[in-house]
């Protein structure tokens, strides 16, 4: 679901009426995925006041929803567009709080959401798009929760003094939290999004978890975490290489009069893009004489937006008057100083832009991610050009080889263009092979593949190493310190039917050996197993750290196992043990395991419902004698503990202990998503087998985990020798 449809309607001169889809990356990346599934894309058509039937495009169902005049007006260029992006984007224009507009918003969020509801199939998945739509995951879920609920916003989330502006806070949050993933583009604006639920609602959140009460007893997780957008970065490079692109983007610089450097800007015209402050720096350095129109040519491209809202109407003769001065100034006959350009071309056109600039300026004050620098990076194949790129652009967090700028620092900026147009050659060309590889790397599809694989729990894992893995581990690899921490049941070693003979696969022993022996690595296993047994089974070298029982065990560089228990908890313990122990012993295939602070029932050998029923029998026993036992639940496996450590906590420490850079983690339980939710942006988290999970990655077994384990080593061994750490 979209505000807009991914196809516009169109009336020929002679009155005949067609769609054609809009080209954009959302399409493209999702359009396979929406086939295969029989996908249905419920959003508006552009055209007010009108009625259209579901219809089939491409085999993909498009389901449009009608606005009146009157919702464009307050929903659409009213609340979205001059209160909620105003606000969403630091107040950089000052936002309109109007209460008809909210009420707009309301309604027109609910029309979606019948749409929605109408078409999706009995435990469909639903992703819904961007800041227009923030009512409609609640709203879904209390219509239909069958269904797996998905949210993306394309803008920032602001931070929460900025947030609390806004009069219909609670509610607009209350609506994102009927979503199961909630995805940003950034780290920050996760950590923003979070921290405005736990201010407004207190809701506890942990990582990326957050726990939202659904009844009296029962809360509901949900993720809320970055996935930074990107683009078809094949198909613009394939632009790129076209002869008559390449062509085209002689000509540009041909008319242009043949400048020394030509710097480009293509922005909607919109306030957040810093288009006054590009053109005011790029101004004083034309005035002080450090650079001359005959020698660069600015090309503006400012494509028309949201011409009906005031403050689009301000910003336009505000940027109009700075360029007509500007060129009074400084151009010559032959040579603007600014060539600028007041509407939208052809993606080619576009593209041979990109391949004629020699530096790119994206100076946007605040932007989401801004596709424009990726676009700019994908086509340059010849590997030059040179990426000047504000730090307030979602982008400058991958993108970290190109001229980071603060555009509010008029000097910086300035010294910034100096600094690209007088850049060697070798250094630009260093720069963008490092800059391509990231926007190669996570290409659209890569995007929406992790979005959509976190939400519905990747149902098929492929054998083997996905290639972003490799990449993942390769960019790891170069941390200064390192901690590697390993889950072992699972992830190590195959599941076993007897715990005791759980072993690791063929390859790990020395993988880990290896990775030990490489300077600033540490190696960690943390199991829900007693250490005892882990250590039975694991026969771990003694330079490895462990951490066991979730975490309640450590053996953290000491020469015996840590624990502490008080005299209460023991006394649980006992009672904890009779309990289980009287359910076990009444089933077949049941047995009880004592763990140093709590018990875990196996259920896994049981009679088909058996294991169930011992399971249900065990919780509403206990939660009577022991109500403050921490309860979790595994495959199979029904865990009592009298002491509340997750492997969260535990991955806490050991980082804490190591004082490590980075950490790589790898699990395949649900009791791994506690230690996943703990991971920062640049960690990596890896997760085995199938199942919803946090984890950025993810492989089919232990073989693969091997196979990544030597694959860190190998790319270690080579960081430490080219000394790049
Ligand atoms: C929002 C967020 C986030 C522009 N002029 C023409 C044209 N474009 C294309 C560009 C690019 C797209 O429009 C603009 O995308 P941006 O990301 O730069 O910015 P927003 O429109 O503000 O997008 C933003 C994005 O959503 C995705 O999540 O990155 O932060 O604000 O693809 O090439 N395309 C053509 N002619 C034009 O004249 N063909």
């Amino acid at each position: 679901m979209s505000n807009r449809l991914p196809v516009d309607h169109e009336v020929a001169p002679d009155g005949t009426e067609s769609w054609r889809t809009s080209p954009g990356g959302l399409v493209t990346a999702l359009e396979p995925l929406m086939r295969e599934s029989e996908g249905a894309w419920v959003g508006w058509p552009g055209v007010a006041d009108r009625d259209f039937e579901p219809f089939s495009n491409d085999g993909i169902s498009i389901v449009p929803v009608r606005l009146s005049t009157q919702d464009v007006e307050f929903y659409y260029e009213g609340f979205s567009n001059d209160t909620l992006w105003p606000l969403y984007h630091d107040v950089i224009s000052p936002p309109s709080f109007h209460r008809e507009w909210w009420d707009s918003y309301v309604t027109v969020n609910k029309r979606f959401a019948a749409a929605a509801a109408a078409v999706a199939a009995p435990g469909a998945t639903v992703w819904v798009q961007d800041y227009q739509l923030q009512l409609v995951p609640r709203m879904l879920r209390d219509a239909r929760p069958d269904l797996v609920i998905g949210f993306f916003n394309h803008i920032p989330f602001p931070p929460y003094g900025i947030y609390s502006q806004l009069p219909w806070r609670k509610q607009i949050l209350d609506g994102l939290l009927g979503a199961d993933l909630i995805g940003f583009q950034r780290v920050a604006d996760a950590g923003n999004f979070s921290r405005a639920v736990r201010r407004l609602f207190g809701y506890p959140t942990r990582g990326t978890a957050i726990d939202v009460p659904d009844t009296a007893q029962h809360s509901r997780r949900v993720i809320a975490r970055h996935f930074p957008i990107s683009i078809d970065s094949a198909s613009f490079e394939e632009l790129a290489k076209r002869p008559d692109i390449q062509e085209r983007s002689r000509q540009i610089r041909e008319e242009l009069g043949n400048p020394k450097t030509i710097m480009l800007g293509v922005d909607r015209l919109d306030y957040t893009k810093g288009i006054g402050h590009r053109i005011k720096a790029y101004g004083e350095l034309l005035a002080e004489g450090s650079l001359s129109a005959e020698d660069v040519t600015l090309v503006q491209v400012a494509s028309p937006s949201r011409e009906r809202v005031a403050a689009y109407m301000d910003l336009r003769d505000e940027i109009e008057l700075a360029v007509g001065r500007l060129n009074g100034d400084h151009s010559t006959i032959g040579h603007p100083a600014i060539s600028y350009h007041h509407h939208g071309y052809p993606r080619e056109e576009m593209v041979a832009l990109y391949l004629s600039a020699d530096v790119m300026l994206v100076t946007a004050l605040r932007d989401g991610m801004n596709l424009v620098a990726k676009e700019y990076v994908a086509v340059r194949f010849d590997n030059d050009g040179v990426l000047v790129l504000s730090e307030f652009a979602g982008a400058s967090d991958e993108l970290k080889q190109a001229v980071l700028i603060n555009p509010h620092d008029i000097e910086d900026v300035k010294s910034a263009i100096l600094q690209a147009v007088n850049m060697p050659k070798r250094e630009r060309s260093r720069r963008m092979r490092a800059l391509r590889r990231k926007v190669f790397d996570n290409d659209v599809a890569a995007w929406s593949a992790s979005f959509l694989e976190t939400l519905t729990g990747g149902a098929k894992v492929a054998a083997g190493v996905p290639e972003n893995l490799v990449a993942g581990l390769r960019d790891l690899a170069s941390a200064p310190t390192l901690l590697v921490a390993l889950d072992f049941d699972g992830t190590l070693a195959p599941l076993v039917d007897e715990p005791e003979n759980a072993r690791a696969t063929e390859g790990v022993a020395e993988a880990v050996q290896r990775l030990l022996h490489l300077d600033g690595v540490r190696v960690a296993f943390v199991s829900g197993r007693a250490l005892v047994s882990l250590q039975h089974v694991a026969d771990p070298p003694d330079e490895v750290l462990l951490t066991g029982s979730h975490g309640i065990e450590v053996k953290l560089d000491t020469p015996t196992i840590e624990l502490s228990l008080v005299a209460a908890e023991l006394e649980q313990l006992e009672t904890l043990a009779r309990v289980l122990e009287r359910i076990a012993g009444s089933v077949a295939g049941a047995w009880v395991e004592r763990k140093p602070a709590g018990m875990v029932l196996h259920t896994r050998l049981t009679a088909l419902g058996e294991g169930d029923a011992a399971q249900r029998e065990a919780r509403s026993q206990l939660s009577e004698i022991l109500p403050t036992l921490t309860v979790r639940e595994g495959k199979n496996v029904l865990e009592f503990s009298v002491r509340s450590r997750t492997k969260g906590d535990a991955l806490e420490q050991l980082r804490a202990h190591t004082g490590a850079d980075r950490v790589m983690y790898a699990g395949d339980d649900v009791t791994d998503e506690d230690a996943f939710a703990v991971l920062r942006s640049d960690d990596l988290g890896l997760k085995i087998g199938p199942g919803a999970s946090l984890a950025g990655y993810r492989v089919q077994g232990p073989d693969e985990v091997a196979q990544v384990l030597a694959l860190l080593a190998d790319f270690r061994a080579a960081a430490v020798a080219a000394r790049t750490l």
